[in-house]
């Protein structure tokens, strides 16, 4: 894909030209795919649960820890399977956040399609909360009836209420919560929606990671898909305290699929990411490609608030 007539043109590097977790052949339930994992660095360690799916194409979420982000060691097995109504098709896309003391899983909840709702209404934001990152209690499905995904929730309350993001097809919205479990629409509010001639992004969009929080405001990432189902990633920048109102979004996106491995797959074409952990100077934004194996991407942070600030 050809940069538009930005100032400043960016693109993520290759931590290599090869994946970084690619299925395990010898397992029933990650022999097929692991993909859109989220990474998160605590104690000392890198700690990763990604999207895994089997024999049975039903996805659940397994866990891998690594000294230095790029080898990993799982878990034999899975830490999250479906469990409840919300999830029976699978547990999907996890993003994990650390906040005060406790970590919480954002996932993607897959139940069987219900009629007459929206986009079948079957696909539920979940959030889970643990203390050691292998046991999961589960919260339950921010909204219901809708098909809403793609949330995750910020790292620090705002006037000491919950804040995340979530995607209601196709845009991507913010919503706040006293107590995780109820979500009130009079509290959610469109963030930003695909933009007018800028094709990358013309079926919708939503975001990747945690945000990471700068001076100049929240650095978020985000994935668009086109009309040929391309997903690409890109990057924008949010009011510090008022995380709904965008200050800056380039035109041109920061990442698209390249390598045969992202081009061929299980969905063809895909960079997908849950993950941009800041780690000293350096983003490193973990995606899935192809939805069937994970890559590693990275950029500097500066370099990236610049590009963001002059575009
Ligand atoms: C999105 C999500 C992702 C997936 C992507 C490409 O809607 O379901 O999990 O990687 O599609 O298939």
């Amino acid at each position: 894909m050809l940069p538009t007539n930005n100032k400043l043109r960016y693109q993520l590097t290759r931590h290599a030209t090869v994946p970084i977790l690619s299925p395990n052949i010898d397992s029933d339930w990650e022999c097929y795919n692991v993909f859109n994992p989220s990474v998160i660095f605590h104690g000392g360690i890198f700690h990763m649960h990604y999207r895994a799916q089997g024999l049975d194409w039903i996805s659940r979420i397994g866990y891998a820890v690594s000294t230095d982000g790029v080898n990993w060691n799982r878990l034999r097995l899975p830490v999250m399977i479906p469990e409840n109504e919300f999830e029976t098709k699978g547990v999907e896309d996890p993003r994990v956040t650390y906040l005060d003391g406790r970590f919480y899983m954002a996932y993607t909840g897959n139940a069987p399609y219900r009629e007459g709702t929206e986009y079948f209404g079957n696909i539920y934001p979940m959030l889970a909360v643990s203390d050691n990152l292998i046991t999961w209690k589960r919260i339950g499905p921010m909204v219901r009836g809708e098909d809403n995904k793609d949330h995750l929730l910020f790292p620090r309350k705002f006037n000491g209420r919950y804040c995340a993001f979530h995607r209601r097809r196709p845009d991507a919205w913010i919503a706040f919560s006293d107590d995780l479990l109820t979500w009130h629409p009079q509290d959610m509010q469109l963030v930003c929606g695909s933009r007018e001639h800028v094709p990358w992004e013309g079926k919708y969009i939503g975001f990747n990671g945690v945000p990471i929080e700068t001076d100049a405001g929240w650095l978020a990432f985000y994935h668009a898909a086109d009309m040929h189902h391309v997903y690409r990633l890109g990057v924008m920048l949010l009011d510090r305290n008022e995380p709904w109102r965008v200050l800056a979004r380039p035109r041109d996106p920061i990442f698209w699929p390249e390598m045969a491995w992202e081009v061929r797959g299980d969905v063809p074409n895909v960079t997908f990411s849950n993950c941009n952990l800041l780690v000293e100077d350096t983003v490193y934004v973990y995606y899935g490609a192809a939805d069937h194996v994970i890559g590693l991407a990275k950029g500097k942070l500066n370099e990236l608030l610049d590009f963001v600030v002059q575009n």
